[in-house]
């Protein structure tokens, strides 16, 4: 039950991707050393590398066969790994996580301080990178670190909010995860000298996989034991972070006795009980279903783009995700 992994659909892309891995070793090299080696740390542990796949893929639409991207777009796709990197950072230490990419997370292994710096220091690498790809790419990526902040905070204000409501929750998940999913598509799409319509097109697919792909992280964050995340399950419902299947159940009929529960931190039997009534609520299947008409919003998006391996790869990536999601629970 891991998230699904769309690079994997796209088989010939992986020397790109390749290309990619060097370029972000390259761009945390510091004269200090140490910070070289704290801003490394989580390029190390792996990661998806879904923002760049989907950046490199957004330019590959533009080419059948599939041929390597240009520099470029290689730049875009790593620009768009050190944002979602230096938010990790950042995240990491909001949570007080203690593990990250099955690694100890940056906080964890150097203390809040260095993290935040060696976060700072991968956005600033991210700038540049943008800057040299010309004003139109250095403007997305600025707006983008913004609406990454921006939904951080929606999600922040809600913290403990029994009140929240499924229009507050996108407005969140629209700016701390979506709007990186588009910019990928989009820088890529821009950088691979796709077409304006198709530059359009990929934005509005990112944004759609994007909101699916938070909807089905929420999702598993309460379906999922611990040994199938990789990371301790049940975080969101700890933290006071109201996701979609939660939100969901306590607006159906008997909603009332998970709010009574709610609204505030939880001792650990109000969260198991917690967590047991949004899994036996239809609560996960409703929030399953709404994923699943962003994944099919997200292929829609695409009907005007080629038949070609890389859109027909963006094209299944939505299903994909909902289907490694869905097994489990229906
Ligand atoms: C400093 C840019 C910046 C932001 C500050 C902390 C913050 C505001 C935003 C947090 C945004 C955040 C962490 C959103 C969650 C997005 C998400 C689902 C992350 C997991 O992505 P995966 O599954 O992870 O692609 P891997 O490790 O595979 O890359």
């Amino acid at each position: 039950m891991q998230q699904a992994d769309p690079l994997r659909l796209l088989p010939d892309l992986t020397d790109d991707l390749a290309r990619v891995e060097d370029r972000l070793h390259a761009e945390v090299g510091s004269d200090l050393p140490f910070l070289t080696e704290v801003a490394a740390h989580l390029i190390t542990a792996g990661g998806k590398r879904i923002r760049p796949g989907f950046a490199i893929a957004a330019a590959a639409t533009a080419y059948t066969p599939t041929r390597p991207v240009h520099d470029d777009v290689i730049g875009g796709a790593s620009a768009v790994e050190l944002v979602h990197l230096g938010s990790l950072y950042h995240d990491d230490v909001m949570d007080d996580a203690t593990t990250r990419r099955n690694v100890a997370s940056v906080n964890a292994a150097w203390g809040n301080h260095r993290a935040i710096l060696a976060g700072d220091f991968l956005l600033a690498r991210a700038s540049e990178i943008a800057a040299g790809l010309g004003t139109e790419v250095s403007q997305i990526l600025a707006s983008t670190i913004a609406a990454l902040c921006e939904g951080q905070i929606r999600e922040l204000q809600d913290n403990y909010n029994v009140d929240r409501t499924v229009r507050d929750y996108e407005a969140s998940i629209t700016g701390k995860t979506a709007s990186l999913l588009a910019a990928s598509c989009r820088i890529g799409a821009l950088t691979g000298g796709v077409d304006r319509a198709g530059v359009e097109a990929l934005t509005e697919f990112g944004h759609s996989y994007g909101m699916a792909f938070q909807i089905v992280d929420d999702i598993l964050d309460v379906v999922a034991t611990d040994e199938q995340l990789g990371k301790p399950s049940g975080n969101d419902l700890a933290e006071g972070n109201y996701t979609l299947p939660v939100i969901n159940t306590m607006r159906n009929p008997g909603g009332d006795k998970l709010r009574a529960i709610l609204g505030g931190p939880l001792t650990d039997e109000q969260w198991a009980r917690a967590r047991e009534i949004v899994r036996s609520d239809g609560g996960v299947a409703e929030a399953l279903e709404t994923a699943q008409a962003w994944a099919d919003k997200a292929a829609g998006s695409l009907t005007s783009l080629p038949d070609n391996d890389a859109a027909n790869a963006l094209r299944a990536a939505g299903d994909h995700l909902v289907e490694r999601v869905s097994a489990p629970i229906i």
